[in-house]
């Protein structure tokens, strides 16, 4: 568990590839973060360590002055280099024991489950929160688990001992429903805010799907 304060998780913005974003990534955050996502994962793959450092620095400077946590995916290394917030991993990433030994108490650790298996071995003690899914398909991610759909989130929510994000073809409808079928403290989205024309509105509409009674 860490010691950093709390993170919001809400509406949880995780960056695609830049030559998807149509704004350009830098400017797809900004705007997304004017609509209210209230915290942003850096995710890249196919991309050198310098590369990412180039593309991640100015995204991080920007969230730093804009009060928004910035979470890394997988690289530990950049997650200490750019003093992120936290850090998220997958299941065939470094473990998560391994990854607080790393970035120690002061970094939020993410980890990425999608079957009842891997959510009965979540460590509370090693990670803060789970990114649980795809619950729906999702073309962002080709080498992502089978959907689990709502019947999995009903099932995969109840055993979560942290606090829990949605994440695969979240889209605003999809969130009401995840949220109608299982607990559920967040949604992380990818293409539904980094693909739209207007990725402030974007995130507004799931936003204001969230805080609907
Ligand atoms: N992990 C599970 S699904 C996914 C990741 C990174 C991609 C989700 O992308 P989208 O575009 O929101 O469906």
């Amino acid at each position: 568990m860490s010691t950093h304060p709390p993170i919001d998780l809400s509406l949880y913005l995780v960056t695609d590839a830049p030559e998807r974003c149509g704004h350009g990534l830098l400017e797809t955050v900004q705007r997304a973060v004017r609509g209210g996502v209230t915290v942003v994962q850096y995710r890249r793959e196919n991309a050198g360590y310098a590369e990412m450092l180039q593309e991640a620095r100015p995204l991080r400077e920007y969230l730093r002055r804009a009060g928004i946590p910035f979470i890394v995916n997988n690289e530990v290394e950049l997650a200490l280099e750019l003093q992120a917030d936290g850090i998220h991993v997958g299941q065939a990433d470094m473990p998560v024991e391994q990854v607080r030994r790393l970035v120690g108490p002061g970094m939020v650790v993410g980890i990425s489950v999608s079957n009842a298996g891997e959510m009965r071995a979540v460590d509370p003690a090693a990670a803060d929160y789970v990114g649980c899914g795809p619950v729906f398909t999702t073309a962002t991610k080709p080498d992502a688990a089978p959907a689990i759909g709502l019947e999995g989130w009903a099932e995969l929510s109840a055993l979560c001992p942290l606090p829990l994000v949605a994440i695969g073809g979240i889209t605003a409808a999809r969130a009401r429903a995840i949220r109608a079928a299982g607990r559920c403290d967040g949604f992380a989205v990818v293409s539904a805010i980094c693909s739209a024309a207007d990725p402030a509105a974007a995130a507004a509409e799931i936003l204001s799907t969230i805080h609907q009674p």
